[in-house]
């Protein structure tokens, strides 16, 4: 049996997705995300133009030699596009190996190490009470970790923060799709915001106190800070947060800085996470072998598939250090569900976080993964257990969409 025939599929149900769909000669569909949030073309070139070609004939049933043959081969290794293409492929060959035999991805990854993998919700709001309110919406759901961002007096719409009825899902990073800037020819934009680094680090301490006061200490606290701070910076705000016992600061400095946390972990014991923008075991040498971090954020979407990310978690596994899947609504059902197989295999999973996608969405990927009682569990249905509906897809063209730019008060370009 061999690989027949490879199509991408660009949808748009509320954001982009990029999918690809690998059939075989004796017509198994393996499905593979390859979502990259605002460039999402360039991945579907990268496998329609360059990868494509190069697997037809191909044995489906050498996933790890496939996966050595695009990452080597090619001599441009690693990179977001790249590694989303790999993962793309790499999923899909899981799913359809998965479904040769019959059985949940999971059982051909070493069977579950556990009964459910526990996931974190994302809850914010402009005003703390608007946040508690986010918070107690999913408490009552039976979510027992909850990502907390809020809105900083002084500062308009910042970057994850929305005001959504209380637990009620929704997709706080849809990529603004730009609107026209009134030039000739229009102009398709990312949105802008401002940022002001003091003025947060002077605010989220109550932020965290309030959440403690209202839920008590059982509630586990994330925080994401989307690479904005300095090492210092974030050395000061790990360190003023760790009476509220947060279980953990995510992506504190920018990724790419991995000696940065040096710093941070010199001033606080505040378990750090990150590696959403990494896209190999390499981007992770220095933090975890010396144990700079906690949590890899990475998903099987951006590192490579389940192949790559699985890589990533061996390494880290001899360390102690523990897996937080990125899970954001830009990762598409197909990614997520790879996400959970994976981490409920692994013996070192940490917690999966967990974005529910819109139901337009889920008119188009049709899933059997579950959460009940703010545990997640990837299904028993053979392979992935997500099945795209092309008819639903093709209903939805691709939009450009973008994520926001972050400046300074005083017009720099920032992190975020
Ligand atoms: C965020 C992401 O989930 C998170 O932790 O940082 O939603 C991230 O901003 C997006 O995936 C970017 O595409
Ligand atoms: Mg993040």
């Amino acid at each position: 049996m061999s690989i027949q025939r490879l199509d991408v599929i660009v949808t748009s149900p509320g954001r982009n997705f990029v999918t690809l769909k690998i059939t075989t000669s004796d017509g198994i569909i393996g499905w593979g995300d390859g979502t990259l949030n605002g460039r999402e073309l360039a991945v579907a070139s990268y496998l329609r133009d360059h990868v494509a070609p190069t697997l037809v004939g191909r044995d489906e049933s050498a996933i790890e030699q496939t996966w050595q043959y695009l990452y080597r081969s090619p001599y441009w290794r690693r990179g977001p596009v790249t590694m989303a293409a790999v993962a793309a492929v790499d999923m899909a060959l899981w799913d359809i190996a998965a479904k040769k035999a019959g059985e949940p991805l999971y059982k051909l990854l070493g069977g579950a190490s556990r009964t459910g993998l526990m996931a974190y919700v994302h809850a914010s709001g402009s005003t703390i009470e608007r946040l508690n309110d986010a918070v107690a919406g999913y408490v009552d759901q039976g979510f027992q970790a909850v990502r907390i961002q809020s809105g900083v007096p002084g500062l308009g719409q910042i970057y994850g923060v929305h005001d959504a009825a209380p637990g009620a899902a929704y997709e706080y990073e849809p990529a603004g799709r730009p609107a026209t800037d009134g030039s000739e020819p229009a102009a398709l934009r990312p949105t802008e915001e401002t940022w002001d680094t003091a003025a947060y680090l002077r605010h989220l301490p109550s932020v965290f106190a309030a959440v403690r006061e209202q839920f008590g200490g059982e509630l586990r606290l994330l925080h994401d800070g989307h690479h904005r701070m300095s090492p210092i910076e974030a050395a000061k705000l790990a360190k003023a947060i760790e009476p509220y016992d947060p279980f953990w600061l995510e992506d504190c400095t920018p990724g790419e800085d991995q000696a940065a946390l040096r710093l941070v972990r010199q001033h606080s014991v505040t378990p750090l996470a990150i590696g959403e923008v990494f896209n190999s075991v390499h981007d992770y040498q220095t933090l975890i072998t010396e144990r700079l971090i906690d949590y890899v954020r990475s998903s099987t979407t951006h590192a490579g598939g389940i192949t790559g990310l699985r890589q990533i978690m061996t390494f880290a596994g001899i360390y102690g250090i523990r897996s937080g899947f990125h899970g954001p609504t830009d990762v598409s059902p197909v990614g997520m569900a790879a996400n959970l197989h994976l981490g409920l295999a692994i013996h070192n999973f940490g917690i999966q976080e967990y974005m529910p996608h819109s139901a337009t969405a889920l008119e188009v990927f049709r899933t059997s993964y579950s959460v009940d009682g703010g545990m997640l569990h990837p299904g028993e249905t053979p392979g992935l257990g997500v099945e795209l509906d092309e008819q639903a897809a093709a209903a939805h063209e691709y939009v450009p969409a973008y994520l926001p730019v972050n400046r300074l008060r005083d017009g720099s370009v920032h992190d975020w």
